[in-house]
Protein backbone atom coordinates (compact mmCIF):
# COMPACT_ATOMS: atom_id res chain seq x y z
CA UNK A 1 0.00 0.00 0.00
CA UNK A 2 1.19 3.75 -1.17
CA UNK A 3 0.67 6.47 1.44
CA UNK A 4 0.17 9.59 -0.22
CA UNK A 5 -0.79 13.60 0.51
CA UNK A 6 -0.72 16.68 -1.09
CA UNK A 7 1.56 18.84 -0.22
CA UNK A 8 1.50 21.97 -2.12
CA UNK A 9 0.35 23.49 -5.15
CA UNK A 10 3.15 25.87 -6.28
CA UNK A 11 2.33 28.86 -8.10
CA UNK A 12 5.85 30.49 -7.92
CA UNK A 13 9.56 29.72 -7.01
CA UNK A 14 8.49 30.51 -3.40
CA UNK A 15 6.29 27.61 -2.95
CA UNK A 16 8.58 25.10 -3.78
CA UNK A 17 9.48 23.08 -1.22
CA UNK A 18 12.91 22.61 1.02
CA UNK A 19 12.53 19.57 2.72
CA UNK A 20 15.73 18.02 0.21
CA UNK A 21 13.80 15.04 -0.56
CA UNK A 22 13.90 13.44 -3.84
CA UNK A 23 10.98 14.58 -6.46
CA UNK A 24 9.78 12.12 -9.45
CA UNK A 25 8.60 14.43 -12.03
CA UNK A 26 5.67 14.13 -14.31
CA UNK A 27 5.90 16.34 -17.24
CA UNK A 28 4.57 15.74 -21.24
CA UNK A 29 1.58 17.97 -23.19
CA UNK A 30 -1.78 18.81 -21.47
CA UNK A 31 -4.45 15.90 -21.93
CA UNK A 32 -1.60 13.43 -22.14
CA UNK A 33 -2.71 11.67 -18.98
CA UNK A 34 0.17 12.94 -16.29
CA UNK A 35 -2.16 13.20 -13.74
CA UNK A 36 -4.18 9.98 -14.27
CA UNK A 37 -0.34 7.71 -13.91
CA UNK A 38 -0.16 9.67 -10.66
CA UNK A 39 -3.46 8.09 -9.28
CA UNK A 40 -2.99 4.82 -10.91
CA UNK A 41 0.61 4.63 -9.13
CA UNK A 42 -0.53 5.87 -6.33
CA UNK A 43 -3.67 3.29 -6.03
CA UNK A 44 -5.30 6.45 -5.19
CA UNK A 45 -8.54 7.85 -7.81
CA UNK A 46 -9.12 11.24 -6.52
CA UNK A 47 -5.21 12.11 -5.38
CA UNK A 48 -4.53 14.44 -8.50
CA UNK A 49 -7.30 16.21 -10.31
CA UNK A 50 -7.81 14.90 -13.97
CA UNK A 51 -10.00 16.22 -16.75
CA UNK A 52 -11.00 15.53 -20.40
CA UNK A 53 -10.78 19.22 -21.14
CA UNK A 54 -6.81 19.87 -21.27
CA UNK A 55 -5.19 22.57 -19.46
CA UNK A 56 -6.66 20.83 -15.77
CA UNK A 57 -3.32 21.31 -13.84
CA UNK A 58 -2.06 24.81 -13.78
CA UNK A 59 0.16 24.99 -11.08
CA UNK A 60 3.24 22.67 -9.81
CA UNK A 61 1.16 19.88 -7.56
CA UNK A 62 3.43 18.30 -4.93
CA UNK A 63 2.38 14.90 -3.00
CA UNK A 64 4.75 13.26 -0.62
CA UNK A 65 4.65 8.92 -1.36
CA UNK A 66 5.41 7.37 1.49
CA UNK A 67 6.89 10.15 3.97
CA UNK A 68 10.43 9.44 1.38
CA UNK A 69 9.93 11.05 -1.56
CA UNK A 70 7.63 13.83 -4.09
CA UNK A 71 5.44 13.12 -7.36
CA UNK A 72 5.38 16.31 -8.77
CA UNK A 73 2.33 16.72 -11.33
CA UNK A 74 3.27 19.80 -13.75
CA UNK A 75 0.99 21.40 -15.65
CA UNK A 76 0.95 20.42 -19.35
CA UNK A 77 2.55 22.17 -22.19
CA UNK A 78 0.68 22.18 -25.83
CA UNK A 79 -2.54 23.69 -24.60
CA UNK A 80 -4.03 25.19 -27.48
CA UNK A 81 -6.73 27.64 -26.30
CA UNK A 82 -4.34 29.08 -23.30
CA UNK A 83 -3.54 32.68 -24.07
CA UNK A 84 -0.05 34.29 -24.44
CA UNK A 85 0.58 35.21 -21.07
CA UNK A 86 -0.80 32.23 -19.43
CA UNK A 87 1.80 30.48 -21.74
CA UNK A 88 4.67 32.59 -20.60
CA UNK A 89 3.69 32.36 -17.13
CA UNK A 90 3.82 28.25 -17.25
CA UNK A 91 7.12 28.35 -19.27
CA UNK A 92 8.41 30.36 -16.41
CA UNK A 93 7.45 28.47 -13.23
CA UNK A 94 8.91 25.13 -15.36
CA UNK A 95 11.82 26.87 -16.30
CA UNK A 96 12.48 28.20 -12.61
CA UNK A 97 11.47 24.38 -11.85
CA UNK A 98 13.92 22.52 -13.67
CA UNK A 99 16.96 24.98 -12.53
CA UNK A 100 15.97 25.57 -9.25
CA UNK A 101 15.20 21.95 -7.81
CA UNK A 102 18.09 19.94 -7.45
CA UNK A 103 16.50 17.37 -5.78
CA UNK A 104 15.06 15.94 -9.09
CA UNK A 105 15.86 11.91 -8.89
CA UNK A 106 13.59 11.26 -12.09
CA UNK A 107 11.59 13.11 -14.52
CA UNK A 108 9.08 10.63 -15.98
CA UNK A 109 8.41 12.23 -19.54
CA UNK A 110 4.98 11.43 -20.73
CA UNK A 111 4.08 11.00 -24.72
CA UNK A 112 0.59 9.68 -25.97
CA UNK A 113 1.34 6.55 -27.23
CA UNK A 114 -1.02 6.99 -30.63
CA UNK A 115 0.92 9.92 -31.76
CA UNK A 116 4.24 10.73 -32.89
CA UNK A 117 6.07 12.84 -30.10
CA UNK A 118 5.41 16.50 -31.41
CA UNK A 119 8.49 19.24 -31.49
CA UNK A 120 7.67 20.12 -28.13
CA UNK A 121 8.37 16.72 -26.59
CA UNK A 122 11.68 16.37 -28.15
CA UNK A 123 12.21 19.92 -27.07
CA UNK A 124 12.14 18.97 -23.48
CA UNK A 125 13.92 15.90 -24.29
CA UNK A 126 16.53 17.55 -25.45
CA UNK A 127 16.33 20.57 -22.35
CA UNK A 128 16.39 17.87 -20.14
CA UNK A 129 19.31 16.27 -21.14
CA UNK A 130 21.50 19.78 -21.47
CA UNK A 131 20.48 20.18 -17.78
CA UNK A 132 21.69 16.41 -17.10
CA UNK A 133 18.38 15.29 -15.36
CA UNK A 134 17.68 11.46 -15.37
CA UNK A 135 14.66 10.71 -17.20
CA UNK A 136 12.63 8.32 -18.92
CA UNK A 137 9.92 7.78 -21.48
CA UNK A 138 6.38 6.86 -20.76
CA UNK A 139 3.73 6.23 -23.82
CA UNK A 140 0.17 7.03 -22.09
CA UNK A 141 -2.98 5.58 -23.08
CA UNK A 142 -1.96 1.96 -24.61
CA UNK A 143 -5.36 0.40 -23.82
CA UNK A 144 -6.14 2.34 -27.06
CA UNK A 145 -3.57 0.54 -29.11
CA UNK A 146 -3.73 -3.25 -30.08
CA UNK A 147 -1.03 -5.84 -29.42
CA UNK A 148 0.71 -5.07 -32.85
CA UNK A 149 0.10 -1.28 -32.54
CA UNK A 150 1.91 -1.26 -29.44
CA UNK A 151 4.81 -3.02 -30.59
CA UNK A 152 5.14 -0.33 -33.76
CA UNK A 153 4.42 2.98 -32.07
CA UNK A 154 6.81 1.78 -29.11
CA UNK A 155 9.68 1.89 -32.08
CA UNK A 156 8.28 4.83 -33.45
CA UNK A 157 8.42 6.75 -30.61
CA UNK A 158 11.85 5.41 -29.40
CA UNK A 159 13.26 6.58 -32.23
CA UNK A 160 12.13 9.83 -32.02
CA UNK A 161 12.57 10.20 -28.54
CA UNK A 162 16.83 9.66 -29.07
CA UNK A 163 16.63 5.73 -29.30
CA UNK A 164 15.39 5.07 -25.63
CA UNK A 165 13.51 2.71 -24.48
CA UNK A 166 9.37 3.29 -24.05
CA UNK A 167 7.35 2.28 -21.26
CA UNK A 168 3.78 1.23 -22.17
CA UNK A 169 1.59 2.29 -20.21
CA UNK A 170 -2.49 2.77 -18.90
CA UNK A 171 -3.58 4.45 -15.99
CA UNK A 172 -6.94 2.56 -17.22
CA UNK A 173 -5.26 -0.74 -17.05
CA UNK A 174 -2.52 -0.67 -15.01
CA UNK A 175 -0.15 -1.65 -17.60
CA UNK A 176 3.78 -0.62 -17.27
CA UNK A 177 3.14 0.21 -13.28
CA UNK A 178 5.09 -2.15 -12.22
CA UNK A 179 8.08 -0.78 -14.42
CA UNK A 180 7.55 2.79 -13.51
CA UNK A 181 7.71 1.92 -9.81
CA UNK A 182 10.56 -0.24 -10.36
CA UNK A 183 12.47 2.58 -12.12
CA UNK A 184 11.32 5.39 -9.21
CA UNK A 185 12.38 3.26 -6.69
CA UNK A 186 16.12 3.03 -8.27
CA UNK A 187 15.80 6.67 -8.68
CA UNK A 188 15.19 7.87 -5.33
CA UNK A 189 17.00 5.18 -3.65
CA UNK A 190 20.65 6.26 -5.61
CA UNK A 191 19.63 10.25 -4.96
CA UNK A 192 19.08 9.21 -1.30
CA UNK A 193 22.67 7.75 -0.78
CA UNK A 194 24.41 10.24 -2.67
CA UNK A 195 23.16 12.91 -0.05
CA UNK A 196 24.52 10.96 2.70
N1 LIG B 1 -8.13 5.44 -22.06
C1 LIG B 1 -7.32 6.11 -21.26
N2 LIG B 1 -7.59 7.39 -20.94
C2 LIG B 1 -6.73 8.05 -20.14
C3 LIG B 1 -5.55 7.44 -19.62
N3 LIG B 1 -4.88 8.36 -18.87
C4 LIG B 1 -5.62 9.49 -18.91
N4 LIG B 1 -6.73 9.32 -19.67
C5 LIG B 1 -7.77 10.34 -19.95
O1 LIG B 1 -7.14 11.46 -20.58
C6 LIG B 1 -7.69 12.69 -20.10
C7 LIG B 1 -6.60 13.59 -19.53
O2 LIG B 1 -6.05 12.99 -18.39
P1 LIG B 1 -5.25 13.84 -17.27
O3 LIG B 1 -4.64 12.86 -16.36
O4 LIG B 1 -6.13 14.89 -16.67
O5 LIG B 1 -4.14 14.54 -18.18
P2 LIG B 1 -3.00 15.59 -17.75
O6 LIG B 1 -1.79 15.22 -18.53
O7 LIG B 1 -2.85 15.63 -16.28
O8 LIG B 1 -3.61 16.96 -18.32
P3 LIG B 1 -3.27 18.49 -17.85
O9 LIG B 1 -3.50 18.58 -16.37
O10 LIG B 1 -4.23 19.28 -18.66
O11 LIG B 1 -1.87 18.77 -18.23
C8 LIG B 1 -8.77 12.29 -19.08
O12 LIG B 1 -10.01 12.26 -19.75
C9 LIG B 1 -8.35 10.89 -18.66
O13 LIG B 1 -9.45 10.09 -18.22
C10 LIG B 1 -5.29 6.07 -19.97
O14 LIG B 1 -4.30 5.44 -19.59
N5 LIG B 1 -6.22 5.46 -20.78
MG1 LIG C 1 -3.05 17.15 -14.95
Amino acid sequence: MVQAEFVISAVSERDFPREGIPEVVFAGRSNVGKSSLINRLAGHGKLARTSSTPGKTQSINYYRMNGTFFFVDLPGFGYAKAGKIAVRKWKDLIERYFHKQSTIALVIQLVDSRMPPKGMDTQLSEWLDELHIPRIVVATKSDKLSKSQKSLQSRLISSSMGGRSVVMSSAKTGEGCREIWKQVQQATLKTCASKT
